[in-house]
Formats: C-alpha cells, structure tokens, sequence
C-alpha cells in the first residue's frame, strides 16, 4: 500500500477520498486554490498546498502545479476525483512519466474512451452491443442524410466523437431537421473538445439511463456490484440516482447481462481500478428490453454511493488497493445486493429560476443522520459556494429495504436537512419524489421538461442583494429564453438613461421540443418593464450568472442588433448573448474566463444615431 496519497480535487469527493486514505492508514495531502484556503478538504487532509488563486485552469486543472505538489508532498500517488484531470489521458500520461502512480485505469483506457466513435468500435469488436448506427466519423451533412435514411432511420441522434455526458447531442427527428443537427453537434464538439467530428445513432425513444459499476485490479480480475438507475436528468445532468433500477425494470437476468456486457466493455481496454460502463436501457414498442452501450466513465462517479450502500463495498478503497497493485478484495460471488439506495444532489441552484447557479454564503448548515441515511459534503457552516466552481453542495444518500421505504427515508432526511442562505434543490427534490411518476419508477421526463413539479410548489421571489453606499437601483426584469421556454429574470441595476434594454440569451446546447436535447431555439429579444424609448440604453446587463465562455467582439467594434457578443456558460449551458442594439462598443468589462454575475454590465454599446 501507499505511504501518502495527493489528492487532486475539492469538495465533498476530496473528503470522500481523505476518508478513505485514513481508514487505509494512508497519509493525505491536499491541495487549493486561495478561495478554497478554509475549505473542509484542506483542514481534513493530512497536509495542503497552495496552488495559487485564479480560474481552475491555473490550480485545479494545472497538470504541472499538481505534480510539483505530489513532489512536495513525497506522494507516491494522485487520486484525480472525478471532474478536473480525472479523465485526462496527457495527465495520466505525465504521473507515469514523473513515476507517481495515477489512481484510476492506464492513460491508453482514458483516451480509447475518450474518443466515442473509437469506444464504439472497440466496443462492438468486443462484443458488447452498442445503439444501431456508424462507428466511423461521418464527413458531410449529404453523408449522414444518406446513412439516415439508407441504414438507421429517423429520428437519429448526432453526438459529438469527442463529447459525451450530453455535450453535443442533437436529435434530428426528420431529414429536415439532420443538416441543423449535424452543425449544432459538430460546432459544439469543435468548441468543447476541440474536435468537430460527429457519428450517428438510431434515437431511441424515452429511454432510462442504466450504468453498471465496475472495480478491475492489475491481476486480471473484473467485477461489476450491480445497476445504478440515473434516468432523472436535467438537461443531461443527473439529479436524482439509484440503486438497483426499480425492480420491474431491471430484473436479475437483466442484471447478470447488464453486468457481465460491463465486465466485458472494461476487459476490453485493460482496465484497472473503479469505473462506470453507462448504458440506455429501452423498450421497444411491445417489444423486449434492450441494453446498449453508451459510454464509459472512467473515474469513480458522483453516484458512486447509492451502490456502495447496495453491496457494502468500499469502491473508493477498493480503487485505491487496485492502483497500489493489491488483488480487489471480492470475487463476483461475493458481491450481494441488498435493500435500495437513492441520492439526490443537494444543488445550490434555484429551481425556480430554470435552476440557475445561486451560490453564496452558508448561514446554519445542519445535516440530516438517523438510521440509513448518508450525507457526502465538503461545506460547513460559515463557507461559501463559490460560482467559481461546481454548485452541488453535499449529496444525501439513503438507503432502505425497498424502493418505497427508501423514498419515504429520503423525504423525511430532506426535511431534516436546514441550510440557511443559500436557494438549494431540496424543495425540487421534496416535490419530485412525492409524484406518482417517481412512485411508479417513470423516467419523468416529461415532469421535468414541462416543469409540472414546478406548479405543486411556490418559490418566493428572488430579492437581489443591495449594496450600500451605491447609487439608486430599479429592478429590470428580462425574459430570457432558454429550451424554448421563456422565463423572466429580475435584477437590479443602475436606471437606464433612456430606452428598453434587452439582453437575450439563447442557448447553444438547448432541448428540442421533444425535451430530449438538440435543436436550437431562436435569440429572443428581451424586454424591459420600465420606460422605453428610441435608441435604447447603451449598457446591457448579463440576463443570468455563470461563466464567461467565450468573447466574440472587442472594443471598438461596431456590431449589428442581434449579433453574437459572447457565450455564457451557466449550468454547462451555453448561453449566446447577443447585442441589443446597433451601434459601436465603447466598453467590454468582460474577460474569458471570469465568472459574470446576472446584471453585472456586459457592453456598453452608443447606438450610431447618438455617436454622430
Ligand atoms: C440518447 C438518447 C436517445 N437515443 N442516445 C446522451 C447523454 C445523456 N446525458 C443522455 N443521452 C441520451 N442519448 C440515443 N441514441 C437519449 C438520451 C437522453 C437521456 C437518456 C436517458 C435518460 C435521460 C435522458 C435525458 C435526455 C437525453
């Protein structure tokens, strides 16, 4: 075993690991940023190093500042977490190259998963079967029209190669819609992954996202602990997961297939340690279920608790045993599955809001205990959630003897749960399990798509902080735009000289109106309620917070009505903000890279009428 392990990541899964690492009678070194300098995993680790302050680019995803940490620490491995370097093959790569040991499979596994249409083949070649449609990147929009309509059919699903977890899928449910499609993804692969390449799949209907769990060590031995049902999403992030899948869809046959088709996808890149073979799981009209191949995770997942409560395995450990070259310490026959597990991720988002990010600062934070209830953290009372990183603020697991008691345990931990200052999914998640859909094990999609859930509840209005000492503000209400639904969002700012502002967001990665993701919704002007005029006001304020993604103009430019400024990401959304009017761009007090908060001046724009 390791003396001492680095760990390469924050929040509750850098606790989550530390945790292990004692129980292993490992030391621990942690590392952070200068906002994370009193976060819970630096007091937590054995010992910390600073890697400086800025956007996570320069600390958490620096692969040199990372090694040079290990170096410092005298580690003689790195746990990556999951998000930051987890799935990075170049920084796998480096750790062999500086003979640390790199807590997760070899860089040759991350980079043939990587690469989607490459998994696909090796996949197929293996013989685990995978969504109908092309293995090999397809070059033209007149290419994927033919292979549409000669070999899969419509709706099809175009997916970026380099993609994955939801980023660069479109569905084209018609010919007419394929051209669109195919741009969208390929853009949007190009933009994220640098790689414009896109492949093709029959698009399933309404399917549920089932993954099995997988723990390989160096010895040859794989093992799969089970399904993990995650078919609740929200614009391809999951919310709520479990473990088993409920009962009357995954049956143990189902089970035994789902897991050996697992076991068989990780032998075929040599895989070592703990990873996650992601899957759809449909039936077709009348038909028999079928299970194929999506892709693979290969890190240890957010999600990875609902099965640890399932088998009583310790993945993480079992992970770290199986980098430091131990034996996993199950066979299959020893992996039983008991009771039920659920989790629902504790956001700090405001699902009133189409779930836009609402860190802040933490006030009284007590978490829910009792009998089978867990909660994974990295926040205390007092801390903060930065909208610099991730909004999950603690994950709370449950686990019970059935789906039902497990649901009842999860609502009564929910409403134990206090955390004062901040807008957090609870109540989301308080609504959405007391539904018949949840009961009766749906997909709730369409639950989450049309927002029902949303009418059973009454959020309080938003009341933007005031600062003091600054001059009068009003408060502009803008209706933004995003998957095709409109929503207003309030912020306060200074008075407008004269005009209506508008900001526009529309999003690059929207749903289609099939709520399944893809297609594209048209800029919508926004509007103001006070005053108007000609011309409008020169400054427009950002219409929501994130971060900023990219920045299209500069200083000085003149720019059209409608044109593309820059793109914000919020909730790994893209959002295109587009100029409210004609005119020339006086002041851009925007910078890639920086987190934007929503009414915080983006442009100012003299229209050409005033400027001559
Ligand atoms: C699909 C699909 C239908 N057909 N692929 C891909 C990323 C993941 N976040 C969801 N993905 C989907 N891929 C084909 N060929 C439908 C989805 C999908 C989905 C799947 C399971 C559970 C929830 C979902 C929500 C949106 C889209």
């Amino acid at each position: 075993m390791f003396s001492k392990v680095l760990v390469a990541n924050r929040g509750e899964i850098a606790v989550r690991i530390i945790r292990a690492l004692d129980e292993l009678g490992v030391a621990s070194a942690a590392v952070y940023s200068e906002l994370d300098r009193d976060a819970p995993h630096v007091r937590r680790a054995g010992e910390a190093y600073n890697l400086g302050d800025g956007p996570a680019a320069d600390n958490y995803l620096s692969v040199e500042k990372i090694l040079d940490a290990a170096r410092r620490a005298g580690a003689e491995a790195i746990h990556p977490g999951y998000g930051f370097l987890a799935e990075n093959a170049p920084f796998a790569q480096a750790c062999e190259e500086a003979a640390v040991v790199f807590i997760g499979p070899p860089a040759s596994a991350i980079e043939a998963m990587g690469s989607k249409t490459r998994a696909r083949e090796l996949m197929q070649a293996a013989g685990v079967p995978i969504v109908p449609g092309t293995t090999e990147p397809v070059a033209t929009v007149a290419d994927a029209l033919r292979i549409a309509k000669e070999e899969i059919g419509f709706p099809v699903a175009v997916k970026a190669a380099g993609g994955g977890g939801g980023k660069g899928f479109r569905v084209a449910m018609t010919e007419e819609d394929l051209e669109g499609a195919f741009e969208g993804s390929s853009r949007e692969g190009e933009k994220f992954f640098s790689d414009p390449t896109v492949y093709l799949e029959r698009y399933l209907h309404d399917p549920r996202h089932v993954e099995v769990q997988i723990l390989a060590d160096r010895h040859g031995n794989v093992i799969h602990l089970g399904e993990r049902d995650c078919s609740i999403q929200r614009r391809h992030q999951k919310v709520i997961e479990e473990s088993p899948a409920p009962e009357w869809v995954v049956d143990p046959e189902m089970r035994a297939r789902i897991g050996e088709i697992g076991v068989n996808a990780a032998r075929a890149v040599d895989y070592v340690g703990a990873g996650t073979i992601e899957g759809l799981f449909s039936t077709r009209e009348g038909g028999e279920p079928e299970y194929f191949f999506l892709e693979m995770n290969t890190r240890v997942q957010v999600e990875h608790c609902v099965t640890e409560m399932t088998t009583g395995i310790d993945i993480v450990k079992e992970g770290i045993r199986a980098a430091a070259g131990e034996q996993l310490s199950y066979a299959q026959e020893d992996v039983a599955l008991r009771g039920h597990a659920i989790e629902c991720r504790i956001n700090a988002e405001d699902a009133s809001k189409n779930f836009a990010p609402a860190p802040g600062k933490i006030g009284a934070y007590r978490e829910p205990t009792g009998p089978g209830v867990r909660v994974d953290s990295g926040v205390e009372a007092g801390g903060e959630v930065s909208p610099m990183y991730d909004p999950m603020v603690a994950k709370l697991i449950v686990w019970d003897a059935d789906r039902e008691q497990a649901t009842r345990r999860m609502l009564r931990a929910l409403g134990e749960f206090e955390i004062e200052g901040l807008k957090t999914l609870i109540p989301f998640h308080q609504a959405l399990l007391a539904t018949e859909q949840w009961a009766k094990g749906e997909t709730c999609r369409d639950l989450l798509e049309d927002k029902k859930w949303l009418k059973t509840l009454a959020f309080p209005p938003p009341t933007p902080p005031s600062e003091e000492g600054e001059e009068e503000k009003v408060e502009h209400t803008y209706a933004v735009e995003v998957s095709g639904k409109r929503f207003d969002v309030r912020v306060l700012g200074p008075p407008f000289a004269s005009g209506s502002a508008s900001g526009s967001a529309s999003p690059a990665a929207g749903a289609s109106a099939n709520g399944a993701g893809g297609g594209r919704a048209a800029p919508k002007r926004g509007e103001r309620k006070a005053s108007s005029g000609a011309g409008g006001p020169d400054v427009l304020p950002s219409p929501l917070q994130g971060n900023m993604w990219k920045v299209l103009v500069k200083q000085g430019d003149t720019v059209e009505e409608g044109q593309l400024l820059c793109i914000i990401e919020a909730m790994k959304m893209e959002n295109e903000i587009t100029a409210h009017k004609a005119g020339t761009i006086v002041e851009l007090p925007i910078s890639e890279g920086a987190p934007i908060q929503a009414g915080a001046p983006i442009a100012t724009i003299t229209s050409a009428e005033a400027a001559s």
